[in-house]
């Protein structure tokens, strides 16, 4: 196999990956910002003002995966991951499991709804039930958890291991997500020497940065795309 086939891909994907699943996009018309405001359930001074209001809304997203199921997509990059004989990372903005229920091993930047943290110990660990502000911490019994998600305003997860992989990928892929919250929307401009590919339903505010794009729903352009991949290796 020759050298240029075992390049690096970084692969970036946002909600629109999870919308076929059956999950609301956030910018979409029908999407989560349409009923919500970001300054009330997904910053840390939102947290301190009121966190029970917080908590009921990662909740309820928390308690919907339980209804929710991998889709092609997700299928398609965890065949990816498993069949391309170079290194593929999967940076996702998404708090959603789709992706590891796939099989995938997704580097999630703005953490996961299926863990919770702690802000007495600073421990974080697996979290399927709703939270509340009487929760008790299961390592040092304090009521002090938190959704081990990054909000706004907090640094995203595993930023050096992203900047890595852009710098040395032959590939980037952007899959279902808006270009509009940063330094994910940055990556493209990072991965400036590689091949890149916007797979969205539509242009996305970052699409003149691609050399390529494939338009339309995930369900239908990953597995295409996934398919010509692994039939040029
Ligand atoms: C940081 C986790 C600095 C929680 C999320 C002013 C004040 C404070 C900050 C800022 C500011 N101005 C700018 C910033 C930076 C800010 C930012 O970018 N704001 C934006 C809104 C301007 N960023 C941050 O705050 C980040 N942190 O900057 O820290 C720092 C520095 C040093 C030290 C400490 C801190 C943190 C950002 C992370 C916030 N958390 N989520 C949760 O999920 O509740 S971000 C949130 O938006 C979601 O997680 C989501 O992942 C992310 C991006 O949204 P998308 O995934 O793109 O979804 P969207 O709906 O927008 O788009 C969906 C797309 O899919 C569409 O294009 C649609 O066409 C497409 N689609 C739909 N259906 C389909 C489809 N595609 C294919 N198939 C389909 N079927």
């Amino acid at each position: 196999m020759s050298g240029r086939r075992a390049y690096g891909i970084v692969v970036l994907t946002g909600a629109g990956i999870s919308r076929e699943s059956g999950l609301s996009t956030f910018r979409d018309p029908d999407g989560i910002w349409a009923t919500v405001r970001i300054e009330d359930v997904a910053t840390p001074e939102a947290f301190a003002r009121d966190p029970a209001r917080v908590h009921a809304f990662y909740n309820a997203r928390r308690a919907q995966l339980a209804a929710v199921k991998p889709n092609a997509a997700h299928q398609a990059l965890a065949r990816l991951e498993r069949e391309w004989p170079g290194p593929v990372l999967l940076v996702t903005q998404n708090v959603d499991d789709l992706h590891d229920r796939a099989g995938s091993r997704p580097l999630h930047m703005h953490g996961e709804l299926r863990r919770a943290r702690c802000l007495a110990c600073a421990e974080t660990m697996p979290w399927t039930a709703d939270l509340s502000t009487a929760t008790p911490c299961p390592a040092c019994g304090a009521a002090a958890l938190r959704p081990d998600v990054v909000w706004f305003g907090e640094m995203p997860l595993e930023m050096d291991r992203i900047a890595a992989a852009l710098a040395g990928c032959g590939l980037f892929v952007s899959i279902g997500t808006s270009g509009t919250v940063y330094p994910a929307a940055g990556f493209v401009a990072d991965a400036g020497h590689a091949r890149r590919v916007e797979l969205n339903l539509e242009p996305s505010a970052g699409s003149a940065s691609f050399g390529e794009a494939h338009h339309g729903p995930a369900t239908k352009t990953v597995p295409a795309f996934v398919d010509q991949l692994l039939l040029s290796r």
